[in-house]
C-alpha cells in the first residue's frame, strides 16, 4: 500500500483525486470518494435489514429476466438431513470432489474455504449456507446481466459473477449477494480467415479468430477450435471458463508459443458496471479494451462474449520425466535447484511444460515405503515430430546431475508424438481432484531469480514446497515477453514480460476447525514470503495466488496499477462490483459475518 501511494505522487498531475485519498483526513467527506459519499450507505444491504429490497423488487427482477431468478439451496444442503433441501439420494450423487459438480451448480465453488465452510456435504459440520449469494440470476444474455447489474447499483446491493467457480481466490462467491451466473452463456463461432473489430472500418485482423460466449470452459473451446484444425490458447483445466481465465491473464502451455490468452484477445462484449452493454476493441472503449484484458474478474465489468485470435493446432512431442533422491540425500535440492535453473534455456529452445517439485513423499516410482525428493514433469514442444531436441536437452540435463552427484540420482523420461494439440490434452489434462479447503502462494520468476545465485534458489525451493510439493511451471517465454497485444498493450501484470516460471504452493486443510485454519493461515504467510524473497521485484499471477499477499496491488498489477485504479473509478464510481484481491476495492471491507461495509 506505502508503495503504491508513494508511486501516486509521481502521478500527480493525472490523478488528483487518487492522490487526494492518501492525504485525507478522517473527515465526514472523504475527497476521495467522488461518488461514495456521506449520503451513501455505510454497508451493503443484507437480508433482514432495511435496505434490503422488498420481494416486489425482486419479483419485477424475476420478470425482467424472464423467470431466471433463482433462489438455489447450497449444495452440501442435500446431505444435512433437517434442511429442507436434504435427500438422501441428492446426497449420495454429489461428488464434491468433482470440478463439475461446481462448475455445474448456480453457487457452488471449488475450494470449500470460500463459502466460509458454510454447507459442506458432511452432515456433522453445520450448514448455515450464509457464506454463498441469496439470490443469482441464470444469464444466458446480455440483458439478464445488466438487469443483475442495475438492480445492484440500483438497491445497494453486494454483486459477485459466477461462472465455473474454479477461482483459487474466492471472488465469485460471498455472502448477502446477488450472483450473476454466466455459465450458460454458450455460443461459439470461427471467423475463418480474419475479424473485423466493430467500428474499426479500416482493421481487418489477418488469420483465424474464436468468438466465444463468456461461459464456454477449456474442453468447449478446444474441442469447437479443433474441429477446424485449429487451437485456442488455453488452459489444462477441463471447466476453467473463459471469463475468470481471460480478464485474469490466462497462462497456457503454448503461451511461450503465442503469448498468454488475454495477449490473444480482439474484442470483447461486456455489461458495464452502468449497465451499458459494449464492444470493446482498439478502436473503441479502448480504456476499458486495455483493463479488461489482465486487470482481473469480475472489476470492470462483466465479459459476456470475446474474440480471440486463433492458431492451427500445432504437432506436439511431449515428454514425462523425473529425477529423484532419496528425502536423506542432501543434495537433493541442490538437483532440483540445478534442473530449475535449466528452465530459462528449455524455454529459450522452444519447451514448455508443468514440472512439478516434490518434497518428502513416498516413493511413487517403484512403489516402496521409502521417501523421496525431487522433480516430475510433462513438458513439450511444438510444432515438430522431431523427438530428438526435447530428448537431448533432457539427457543433458541427466548426465549432469549423474556427473555432479554420482551415483545418487535416479532419473527417466519418456516421449510421445501428438499430431495436434488436442491429442496431447486428451491425455494430459488437469484433472486434479477439488472440493476441500485450499490457500495457494504463487510468484512469477524470471531470470535472475533462476540462475543468479543457486544458494538462494535452493533455499526458495525447498521452503516453498515444504508442504510435499511446488508447482514450477514453464508457461511464459518468448512470446509472452515479446507480445503485441491489440491496441498497444494490455493490463497483464508486466512482470510476466520477463518470467519463465509460474510457481504455486498450496495448502489443503481440514473443513471447519480453528487451529487448522490458523496453521493454514501461518503457512499460507510463509510460503508467499520465501517465494517472494527469491524474485521481489516480479510479482504473481492473480488467477493462481494467495488471496492474503500483502502489497497485492503491486504483487498483481505492478506498474499497471495506476492506470487501473483510474479506469476503475471512472467507469463504476460506486464500486458496483468489489471483490478481493481486485482493482479499487480499497474503500470496503468484509466485516466478521460477511458484511461488506465502508472503510
Ligand atoms: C484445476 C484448475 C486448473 C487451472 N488451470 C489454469 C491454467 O492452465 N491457466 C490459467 O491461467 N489458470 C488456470 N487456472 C486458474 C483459473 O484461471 C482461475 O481459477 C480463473 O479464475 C477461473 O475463471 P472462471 O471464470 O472459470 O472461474 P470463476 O471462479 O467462476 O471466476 C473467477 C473470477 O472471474 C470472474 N468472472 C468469471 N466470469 C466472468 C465474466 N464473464 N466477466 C467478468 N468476470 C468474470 C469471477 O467473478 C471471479 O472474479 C486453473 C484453475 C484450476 C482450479
Ligand atoms: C453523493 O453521491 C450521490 C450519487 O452517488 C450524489 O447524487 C450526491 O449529490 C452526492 N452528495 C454529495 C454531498 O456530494
Ligand atoms: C422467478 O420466476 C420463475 C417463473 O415464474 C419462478 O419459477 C421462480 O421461482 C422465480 N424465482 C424466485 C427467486 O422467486
Ligand atoms: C439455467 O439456464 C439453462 C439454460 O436455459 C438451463 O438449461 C438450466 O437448467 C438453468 N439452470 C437452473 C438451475 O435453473
Ligand atoms: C545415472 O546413471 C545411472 C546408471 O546409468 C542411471 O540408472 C540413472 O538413472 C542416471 N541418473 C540420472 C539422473 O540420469
Ligand atoms: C512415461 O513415463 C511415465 C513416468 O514413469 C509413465 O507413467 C508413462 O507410462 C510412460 N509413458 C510411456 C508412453 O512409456
Ligand atoms: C483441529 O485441528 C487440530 C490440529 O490439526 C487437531 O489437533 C484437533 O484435534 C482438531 N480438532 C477437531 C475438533 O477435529
Ligand atoms: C466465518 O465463520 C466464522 C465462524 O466459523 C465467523 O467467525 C467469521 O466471521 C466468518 N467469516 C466471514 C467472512 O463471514
Ligand atoms: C472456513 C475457513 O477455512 N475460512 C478461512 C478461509 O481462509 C481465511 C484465510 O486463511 C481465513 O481467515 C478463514 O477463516
Amino acid at each position: 500500500m506505502v508503495s503504491y501511494l508513494l508511486q501516486e505522487t509521481m502521478l500527480l498531475f493525472t490523478l488528483v483525486p487518487i492522490f487526494l485519498c492518501s492525504v485525507a483526513s478522517a473527515a465526514s467527506l472523504h475527497p476521495c470518494r467522488r461518488d461514495i459519499n456521506e449520503s451513501t450507505p455505510a454497508c451493503r444491504a443484507i437480508p433482514g435489514s432495511a435496505s434490503w429490497p422488498s420481494p416486489d423488487l425482486w419479483e419485477s427482477l424475476n420478470k425482467t429476466v424472464g423467470g431466471r431468478l433463482l433462489m438455489p439451496a447450497p449444495p452440501g444442503a442435500v446431505c444435512h438431513p433437517g434442511n429442507p433441501a436434504y435427500s438422501a439420494l441428492g446426497c449420495a450423487a454429489l461428488y464434491w470432489s468433482s470440478e463439475f459438480t461446481h462448475s455445474e451448480d448456480p453457487v457452488s465453488v471449488e475450494w470449500n474455504n470460500w463459502t466460509n465452510d458454510t454447507c459442506i456435504p458432511i452432515p456433522s459440520l453445520p450448514c448455515t449456507g450464509y457464506g454463498y449469494p441469496v439470490y443469482v440470476i441464470n444469464a444466458t444474455t446480455p440483458q439478464h446481466v445488466k438487469a443483475g447489474v442495475d438492480f445492484a447499483r440500483a438497491n445497494n446491493v453486494r454483486l459477485i459473477v459466477k461462472n465455473s467457480g474454479h477461482d483459487y481466490v474466492g471472488r465469485s462467491v460471498a455472502p448477502h449477494a446477488l450472483s450473476i451466473w454466466v455459465h450458460h452463456m454458450k455460443g461459439t463461432e470461427l471467423h475463418e480467415t480474419s475479424f473485423s473489430p466493430a467500428g474499426c472500418s479500416y482493421v481487418t485482423i489477418p488469420g483465424p479468430a474464436l468468438t466465444a460466449l463468456a461461459g464456454i470452459q477449456m474442453l468447449e473451446a478446444y474441442e469447437f477450435t479443433g474441429k477446424s484444425g485449429h487451437v485456442v490458447v488455453g488452459g489444462n483445466g477441463r471447466t476453467v471458463a473463459l471469463g475468470g481465465y481471460i480478464t485474469g491473464g490466462g497462462h497456457s502451455i503454448l503461451a511461450p508459443q503465442y503469448g498468454l490468452a488475454a495477449d490473444q484477445v480482439l474484442e470483447m462484449d461486456i455489461v458495464s458496471p452502468q449497465g451499458e452493454i459494449l464492444t470493446l476493441n482498439e478502436c473503441q472503449n479502448t480504456d476499458l479494451f486495455w483493463a479488461m484484458r489482465g486487470g482481473g474478474g469480475s472489476t470492470f465489468g462483466v465479459m459476456t462474449s470475446v474474440t480471440m485470435k486463433i492458431f492451427p493446432s500445432p504437432e506436439i512431442v511431449g515428454m514425462t520425466f523425473w529425477i529423484a533422491a532419496s528425502a536423506d540425500n542432501a543434495n537433493a535440492f541442490d538437483m532440483i535447484a540445478y534442473v530449475v535453473s535449466q528452465f530459462p534455456h528449455l524455454a529459450d529452445a522452444g519447451i514448455s511444460g508443468y514440472p512439478i517439485i516434490f518434497n518428502k513423499v513416498k516413493n511413487f516410482i517403484d512403489g516402496s515405503d521409502t521417501v523421496i525428493k525431487g522433480i516430475i514433469g510433462k513438458i513439450i514442444i511444438t510444432k515438430t515430430n522431431d523427438a530428438s531436441i526435447l530428448a537431448g536437452k533432457m539427457e543433458s540435463i541427466m548426465n549432469h546431475v549423474n556427473a555432479t552427484w554420482p551415483g545418487s540420482m535416479f532419473g527417466h523420461y519418456n516421449t510421445t508424438y501428438y499430431p495436434n494439440f488436442q491429442a496431447w490434452y486428451a491425455e494430459n489434462y488437469d484433472g486434479s481432484p477439488t472440493g476441500y479447503d485450499n490457500i495457494m502462494a504463487s510468484r512469477l520468476l524470471d531470470r535472475a531469480a533462476l540462475t543468479d545465485d543457486m544458494l538462494s534458489l535452493k533455499t526458495a525451493l525447498a521452503k516453498f514446497s515444504a508442504i510435499g510439493q511446488a508447482t514450477v511451471y514453464i508457461v511464459s517465454g518468448k512470446a509472452v515477453h515479446e507480445a503485441q497485444p491489440r491496441g498497444g498493450g494490455n493490463a497483464v501484470l508486466p512482470a510476466w514480460r520477463r518470467a519463465y516460471v509460474h510457481a504455486t504452493s498450496s495448502i489443503a486443510y481440514p473443513s471447519n476447525n480453528d487451529t487448522d485454519v490458523a496453521i493454514a493461515d501461518y503457512f499460507s504467510g510463509f510460503l508467499s514470503a520465501a517465494i517472494r524473497e527469491l524474485a521481489p521485484d516480479t510479482g504473481a499471477y492473480v488467477n493462481e495466488a494467495s488471496k492474503f499477499e500483502s502489497d497485492w496491488q503491486q504483487t498483481f498489477w505492478g506498474d499497471h496499477y495506476e492506470r487501473l485504479l483510474s479506469i476503475k473509478r471512472s467507469v463504476d464510481p460506486t464500486d458496483v462490483f468489489w471483490c478481493t484481491p481486485c482493482v479499487g476495492s480499497e474503500r470496503w471491507e468484509e466485516k466478521a459475518g460477511g458484511r461488506l461495509c465502508r472503510v
